[in-house]
C-alpha cells in the first residue's frame, strides 16, 4: 500500500498566511560569577585551559609557517595550515558538554575543534578506557612516542597523545592520527568522537547528515555535529544536506521505534569571512545566517545566533539543543558567531580587512576576557592563569620537537612496494554483516515477498531445453536479479538502508526496487529530494558511523551533480583514514539511452579515472546478482553501473541461468562468452551483445574465429586471460558505450600493448561511442557503437575483411581529422 499523504485540495487552497517565529541572536546573558554553581570551580578552569592548549598550538603552527621554526627549532612545514586563532571559545565551548558518543564533523578550519573535543574526551574517559584506546590505536604507534616522557597521571599522558597525534599527522608522519595520509585539513580520530575533517568547503554539510542518519536507522546513542563555516553556506552540497536533515518522513513517516528528527546540529561556523569574500554585506544576503534556518521546517531548525566569543554562551546553546536532539525535535542550526585573528592561512596579506576591525576583535580575545572574568570571579589568580598558558605552551613544544624529529617521527616511505597507500586505497574486506549483534528489520519473511513469488513462476534462464531464446517477460532478467541480491542482502545485514529518488512506492526509477516496499520499514528503503549530491555524500556519512548504504543516481548523467561527493570524499576517505576507516557504499547508477544528451552517458571511464573506487558494469543477469553480493557484502566504495538497455535480458551464457540461491561473483576477472582463435574481443556493459551480433557475422560472413570477453569490472581488473587469449589470437578489439576519447578502454589497449607487445599482429583498436554529446533516439545510432563500426574498425585497423566495404569511415587520416577537429 502506498504511503498515503494526502494532499487534500480543501486545505491547501485555503487563504492563509505563513508564520515565523524570532530568532534568537546572543540571547546569553550570564556571568562566570553567576554560572558558577553551574560548573564549579575546576570546569570553569578547565575551559580556559583548553583554549590556552588550541591557542598554543595554533600560535606554534603559525610561527612554523612564517618563521620555519618554533622554540628554537627550525622546521619547514609547505603543507596547509588553516589556523583558528581567535575561535577558541567557539570550539571549547561546543566540545565542553560532548560525550565520546557524540561525533564531530568538521572543515579546513578544525585543528581547534579536533584539539577541544580530544580533551573533552579524555576528560569523561576513564584511565582504562584512555589507556584502551592510546594501546589499540594503530598498535599503540603515537603512545610509543609520548609515552617515554610521561611521568603522571593518565589524563596528562592522553592529552600529550591528544596534541602529538594532531601534530604529527599535520606534518605527515606515519604516528599521527590517520598515518599523515589526511594532514592538516583532514586529520580526525573517531576514538574520541572527532570524526573527518574536510578540506572542501561545506564537505561536512551533508556527510554529517548521514552520520546523523547512521544514529537515527540503528538507533545508536549521541548526537552529530557537522561544523562548516559561514561562507559554506552558500554551497550547494549544504543546501542538500540541510533539505535532507529536514524531511518531513523522519517525523512522518517512518515507525514508532526510528521516528524522529536528526539527532543533528549543523553549526555554522561563523568568523564573517571566507578566505576574503565576507557572506555579509557582500556575498551573500542574510544579513544573519542564523535566518538560514527559517524557511526549512516548522521549527526553523530552532536556528538561533550564539556569541562563540564567549565558550559559556556556547556551552550553555549546546547544552540547550542537545535537548531538542533527545526529544527527537532536530535537527538544529546554530550560527556561531566567531573572528579568526588569523589569516585564512598564515601568508595571507589580510588585504581585504582593516587593521582597525582586527584590533576591535582582539580587544575582546575570548581567551583573555575569560580569563579577567574568572580572576575578577575570584575563580582564579592572574598568576593561575599565567601558569596555565606556560604549560599549555611547554605541552606543544614537547609534541612539536618529537613531530618534528625524523628519527622519532618518520614518515611513511610510499616508494616501496606494497607501501601504505597501495594498502590502504581499497581495504578489499568482507564483511557480510556489520552487525552480528542485531536482527535485520523487515515487515514480511522473505518468501511471502509478492515478487519473490513472481519470480519463482519464472524460468531462470534466457533459453528453453533445446537453447533457443525464450520471451524475456518470462525469465528472470537483470533488474530482478539485482532485486534478489539487494533483498536478500536486506535479510542479512541489518545496517543496510537504501536510498534516493524515488526508491520506496515507485520502486526505483526502472523497477529495481519494486517489491522492496513491502520488505522494508521507511528507515531501511526511502525517498530523498532530488539532491545528488547529498544522496552520496549523506551515504559516505552512514558508512563512516559504521554502516552500510545503498545509494541510488537514476541516470548515469546526474553524477555530475554528486562529483564532489564521489571524487573527494566517498573515493578518499579509505586511504585518508590512513586504513582506519571503511567505505562500504554502493552507488547504483544507470546508464541511460533514447533520452538524449543528458540522459544517455556512459561515464564509467570517467570514474575509472579516480582512485579509490571500485567499478563494476554487468551485462548478464547471473553477473549482476552475483557483483550486487559481492558489493554488498564488502568494505570497499562500489560504483555500480546498470544499463537500462538490459534491464530485461534474460541469462543466456549460463548454463541453468541466474541461480535462485546466494552466489557470489568476484571483482575483476573478466568473463569468457565465447572461445575462439583468430580475434579477442572485449567488451564493458550493454556493448556485449552488440560485439555478439558482430562476432556472429565475422564468423558466418568472413570466417574469423572470435574469442568474446566481458570485462564485468573496471576497477580492479585482471589481464591475465586478455593476454593469454591476445597471444593466441595476436589481435584484439575493445568496445564500450563510453566515448572513446580518453576511456578506460584506452588505458586498457595501452597496457595490452605494453604488456603483449610481442604477441600481436595489429595494434588494439578502440570502439567507444564517439566524442559528441548523445544525440536523439532516432539518430543515436550513429553515435553508440554498432555491429557495423566493430567490423568496420576490424576491416580498417586490424585485418583487411576481403570484400568488405566499410559502413562508415573509420581509418587513420579521418581518426586525425576527428582529433585535430576534437571531435
Ligand atoms: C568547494 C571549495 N571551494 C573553494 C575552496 C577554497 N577555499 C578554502 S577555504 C575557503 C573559504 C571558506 O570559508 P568558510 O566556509 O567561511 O570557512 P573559514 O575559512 O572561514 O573557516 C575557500 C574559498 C575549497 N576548499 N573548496
Ligand atoms: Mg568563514
Amino acid at each position: 500500500m502506498p504511503k498515503s499523504v494526502m494532499i487534500d485540495p480543501r486545505e491547501v487552497r485555503r487563504r492563509s498566511q505563513v508564520d515565523f517565529r524570532p530568532i534568537p541572536v546572543n540571547q546569553y546573558d550570564r556571568t562566570v560569577k553567576q554560572e558558577l554553581k553551574r560548573f564549579g570551580k575546576e570546569d570553569l578552569l578547565r575551559i580556559h585551559r583548553d583554549m590556552a592548549i588550541i591557542r598554543s598550538f595554533e600560535s606554534m603552527l603559525n610561527e612554523v609557517k612564517l618563521r620555519g621554526g618554533y622554540q628554537g627549532i627550525e622546521y619547514a612545514h609547505r603543507g596547509p595550515a588553516h589556523l583558528s586563532i581567535g575561535q577558541e571559545a567557539a570550539a571549547v565551548g561546543q566540545a565542553f558538554l560532548l560525550n565520546v558518543d557524540d561525533h564531530i564533523y568538521g572543515s579546513h578550519r578544525s585543528h581547534g575543534e579536533i584539539l577541544a573535543k580530544g580533551l573533552s574526551a579524555i576528560q569523561k574517559l576513564d584511565d582504562a578506557a584512555l589507556m584502551d584506546i592510546m594501546k589499540g590505536y594503530f598498535d599503540g604507534a603515537a603512545l610509543r612516542i609520548v609515552e617515554p616522557d610521561a611521568a603522571g597521571p593518565v589524563k596528562d599522558l592522553a592529552i600529550d597523545y591528544l596534541i602529538y597525534g594532531a601534530l604529527a599527522e599535520i606534518f605527515g608522519r606515519e604516528a599521527g592520527f590517520n598515518k599523515g595520509m589526511g594532514g592538516s585539513m583532514h586529520a580526525f580520530f573517531p576514538p574520541f568522537g572527532i570524526y573527518p575533517n574536510n578540506a572542501i568547503v561545506g564537505g561536512s554539510g551533508d556527510i554529517s547528515v548521514g552520520a546523523a542518519m547512521y544514529k537515527r536507522i540503528n538507533r545508536k546513542p549521541g548526537i552529530v555535529i557537522g561544523n562548516i563555516g559561514d561562507a559554506s553556506a552558500g554551497c550547494g552540497p549544504v543546501w542538500e544536506g540541510i533539505c535532507m536533515a529536514t524531511m518531513d518522513q523522519y517525523k512522518e513517516l517512518w515507525d514508532d521505534d526510528h521516528r524522529g528528527g536528526l539527532p543533528l546540529i549543523l553549526n555554522f561556523v561563523n568568523n564573517f569571512y571566507g578566505m576574503g569574500g565576507q557572506p555579509v554585506g557582500e556575498t551573500m544576503g542574510f544579513k544573519v545566517l542564523a535566518r538560514l534556518g527559517a524557511g526549512l521546517n516548522p521549527d526553523q531548525m530552532h536556528a538561533e545566533r550564539v556569541d562563540g566569543y564567549n565558550p559559556l554562551a556556547v556551552i550553555d546553546a549546546v547544552a540547550r539543543k542537545k535537548e531538542i536532539l533527545q526529544r527527537g525535535d532536530g535537527p538544529v542550526l546554530l550560527d556561531t558567531l566567531t573572528y579568526r585573528f588569523s589569516g585564512h592561512s598564515p601568508s595571507d596579506a589580510s588585504s581585504y580587512r582593516e587593521k582597525s576591525e582586527l584590533d576591535a576583535w582582539k580587544q575582546v580575545d575570548p581567551l583573555e576576557t575569560y580569563a579577567g572574568s574568572l580572576v575578577e570571579a575570584g575563580v582564579c589568580t592572574q598568576q593561575q592563569i599565567d601558569e596555565v598558558n606556560a604549560l599549555a605552551e611547554a605541552l606543544v613544544g614537547k609534541a612539536y620537537r618529537k613531530a618534528t624529529d625524523l628519527e622519532i617521527s618518520p614518515r611513511a616511505d610510499l616508494k616501496k612496494t606494497g607501501c601504505l597507500l597501495e594498502r590502504v586505497m581499497l581495504s578489499n574486506r568482507k564483511v557480510p554483516c556489520l552487525d552480528a549483534t542485531r536482527r535485520p528489520e523487515v515487515l514480511i519473511p522473505k518468501e511471502e515477498n509478492p515478487r519473490v513469488q513472481m519470480l519463482a513462476k519464472r524460468s531462470r534462464s534466457g533459453l528453453d531445453e533445446s537453447g533457443k531464446p525464450l520471451p524475456k517477460s518470462r525469465c528472470v532478467g537483470i533488474r530482478d536479479a539485482i532485486f534478489e541480491a539487494i533483498l536478500d542482502r536486506f535479510y542479512a545485514d541489518p545496517t543496510l538502508a537504501a536510498w534516493g529518488e524515488e526508491n520506496r512506492d515507485w520502486g526505483g526509477a526502472f523497477a529495481v526496487y519494486r517489491g522492496l516496499t513491502e520488505a522494508l520499514p521507511y528507515h531501511r528503503l526511502f525517498n530523498t529530494p532530488i539532491s545528488e549530491g547529498a544522496i552520496v555524500g549523506t551515504g559516505v556519512g552512514y558508512a563512516l558511523e559504521g554502516g552500510r548504504a545503498l545509494v541510488e543516481l537514476m541516470y548515469c548523467d546526474f553524477m555530475g551533480r554528486a562529483g564532489d561527493q564521489i571524487f573527494n570524499q566517498l573515493a578518499k576517505w579509505q586511504s585518508m583514514s590512513g586504513g582506519l576507516l571503511r567505505m562500504p557504499v554502493v552507488v547504483r547508477v544507470s546508464v541511460g539511452s533514447k533520452y538524449g544528451a543528458q540522459h544517455s552517458q556512459d561515464w564509467s571511464s570517467m570514474c575509472a579515472h579516480i582512485p579509490g573506487v571500485k567499478i563494476v558494469f554487468p551485462a548478464t543477469p547471473y553477473d549482476a546478482k552475483g557483483l550486487m553480493y559481492s558489493a554488498l557484502t564488502g568494505t570497499d566504495p562500489v560504483i555500480f553501473f546498470e544499463s537500462q538497455r538490459i534491464y530485461d535480458q534474460p541469462e543466456i551464457f549460463v548454463p541453468g541461468g541466474v541461480p535462485a540461491e546466494p552466489y557470489e561473483v568476484p571483482f575483476g576477472e573478466p568473463a569468457m562468452r565465447k572461445e575462439g582463435k583468430d580475434l579477442t574481443v572485449l567488451t564493458i556493459g550493454a556493448t556485449l551483445y552488440r560485439a555478439l551480433e558482430a562476432v556472429k557475422a565475422l564468423e558466418d560472413q568472413h570466417g574469423i574465429s572470435c574469442e568474446l570477453f566481458d570485462a564485468r569490472s573496471i576497477v580492479p581488473f585482471h589481464f591475465e586471460q586478455i593476454i593469454e587469449s591476445v597471444k593466441k589470437t595476436r589481435k584484439i578489439l575493445l568496445t564500450s558505450d563510453a566515448c572513446e576519447r580518453g576511456s578506460a578502454l584506452q588505458t586498457f589497449a595501452a597496457k595490452i600493448t605494453q604488456f603483449a607487445f610481442d604477441e600481436l599482429d595489429a595494434p588494439p583498436v578502440i570502439v567507444g561511442a564517439r566524442n559528441w554529446i548523445t544525440p536523439a533516439d532516432e539518430v543515436e545510432d550513429a553515435f553508440f557503437p554498432q555491429p557495423s563500426d566493430l567490423l568496420d574498425a576490424v576491416h580498417e585497423h586490424i585485418l583487411p575483411l576481403p570484400g568488405y566495404t566499410v559502413a562508415r569511415r573509420c581509418d587513420v587520416e579521418d581518426l586525425m581529422r576527428r582529433s585535430a577537429e576534437g571531435i
